[in-house]
């Protein structure tokens, strides 16, 4: 009898120091939300965020959030690139028919920044809010 509470408090304390060690980790997993950027007809357009449609739509990212950027070139003939100021994101010159994606975790000081592609800025630049 005094094996099997010995045995039992052994159990509780592994048990319990399992879930100290590992909910964290569960929680850092967490997916980064997907959005999805798409170079077409010299414009950004974006296929979530119900922004379907629009082009270089202002996108909302919220401050520490994780997010996962496919960028990808949709125009026949013409090289893009993705630029977002202040964030220090810069993909990659893509062709027609590539793609990138891009992980970034939205830092904490809220404001207003812009995106871009650097061969068509007029044409292709839009806003993200942070907040
Ligand atoms: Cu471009």
């Amino acid at each position: 009898m005094k094996n099997l509470g010995l045995i039992s408090v052994i159990l509780l304390v592994s048990i319990t120091g399992a879930l100290v060690l590992f909910v964290p980790l569960l929680q850092d997993k967490k997916l980064p939300r997907e959005v999805v950027i798409v170079a077409e007809d010299m414009s950004f357009t974006v296929s979530t965020q119900n922004l379907e449609g629009i082009k270089n739509p202002t996108l909302n990212f919220i401050r520490g959030e994780k997010i996962s950027i496919l960028f990808r070139n949709n125009d026949p003939g013409i090289r893009h690139d993705l630029i977002i100021e202040g964030l220090g994101i810069k993909s990659s010159i893509l062709s027609y028919g590539e793609s990138e994606r891009i992980i970034l975790t939205v830092p904490d000081n809220v404001g207003t920044r812009s995106y871009y592609c650097t061969f068509h800025m007029l044409m292709m630049k839009g806003l993200i809010v942070i907040e």
